[in-house]
């Protein structure tokens, strides 16, 4: 229970929707740069039941979130920091309240929107899962063993019994952060709970197959092109279980890649037989960016932070290097052997 686990969060929350009359300014529901489904899907879902409760509250997001995220109710609305930075400040500078969702440190806000929000005196609510949560909100509500700040969102609704004002739209977004957090529900952090949760959503109307062909179904021409390139190019350190999977900046330039394209695409690593990490690197225009997958115990947050000037979770973690293409990728797969040996 969120009640015990986190009794300061679960009482504060309690009380803000409580005495709702009393907030003056839309609640600024924020996520992570570079949102994904559960940044988003969290934030969105957050969003429906504060406005169910009567509760106005806007959505903001660092930079744009992934196409395949459009269809999600609510979408339009998000303010995009980055391209509306004015109309970003005065939602900052004017809430009372703030949620930091599905990150854990204001650095993960993106270097501008970072300082605008240390300097706000709104009072802040972090609910989270990622490892090591910084001190920048002063409720917390932090657990690295939940799958996806989407779960953490229902539970913490369903034990205020108030998850059905969530309705079809509010249940239809934490669905989608749940699915694509989890790699539809086969990653290790799935507990029998996910499956309950996942049952109250589906109780709330959400049409599942509807919403996984909006997130799966949904590549464009381009996207398998890149997936083409990478996949013929793909290295095996078979002793090691490791698949090295990588783009170049000429080729993502000759199918005019678009952000978001490569979403997913490490994943494809961790299909191969006996494969334990998995890495996808993608050149960019001064550095690499990293993306790493892992089975079992195999600590990626940690192989992250320690090298690639990156971290996330056990599991999944992201890093870059400004290094050359050749030279990242040689310098990872020295790096990584011994440590797959080791653990
Ligand atoms: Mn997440």
């Amino acid at each position: 229970m969120i009640n015990d686990q986190h009794p300061e969060f679960f009482k504060a929350f309690s009380e803000l929707i409580n005495q709702r009359q009393k907030i003056n300014t839309p609640i600024l529901i924020t996520a992570h740069q570079n949102p994904d489904g559960d940044a988003v899907g969290s934030a969105l879902g957050l969003h429906w039941y504060f406005k169910r409760l009567g509760i106005s509250s806007v959505v903001m997001m660092p930079n744009s979130y992934p196409k395949f995220l459009d269809w999600m109710p609510g979408s339009k609305d998000i303010v995009i920091y980055e391209n509306t930075p004015e109309k970003g400040k005065a939602a900052v500078e004017a809430a009372e309240y703030m949620f930091i969702l599905d990150y854990n440190d204001l650095s993960r806000a993106g270097n501008e929107l970072c300082d605008v929000i240390g300097r706000s005196k709104a009072v802040k609510f972090m609910i989270d899962h990622h490892v090591a949560p910084s001190n920048c909100a002063r409720y917390i509500y932090s657990d690295a063993k939940q799958p996806s700040t989407a779960q953490m969102v229902m539970l913490l609704l369903m034990e205020l019994n108030s998850h059905e004002l969530l309705g079809k739209d509010g249940a239809a977004c934490l669905f989608t952060g749940i699915i694509t957090d989890t790699g539809s529900f086969r990653f290790p952090l799935v507990t029998a709970e996910t499956f309950r949760i996942t049952a109250a959503l589906f109780d709330l109307g959400i049409d599942h197959s509807a919403i996984y062909a909006h997130v799966y179904d949904s590549y464009d021409e381009r996207r398998f092109r890149l997936l083409g390139y990478m996949l013929a190019q793909m290295e095996v350190l078979g002793d090691a279980g490791v698949s090295v999977l990588y783009l170049t900046k000429e080729q993502q330039q000759k199918e005019q890649m678009k952000k978001g394209d490569t979403e997913g695409f490490v994943n494809y690593g961790l299909n191969l037989k006996g494969a334990k990490v998995a890495a996808f690197f993608r050149e960019d225009e001064d550095f690499t960016r990293i993306s790493f997958r892992s089975k079992g115990q195999i600590d990626m947050n940690v192989f992250a932070r320690a090298h690639f000037n990156g971290g996330g979770h056990v599991n999944a973690a992201g890093g870059s290097s400004y290094d050359s293409l050749q030279d990242t990728l040689t310098r990872f797969k020295e790096l990584i052997v011994p440590y797959v040996q080791i653990a």
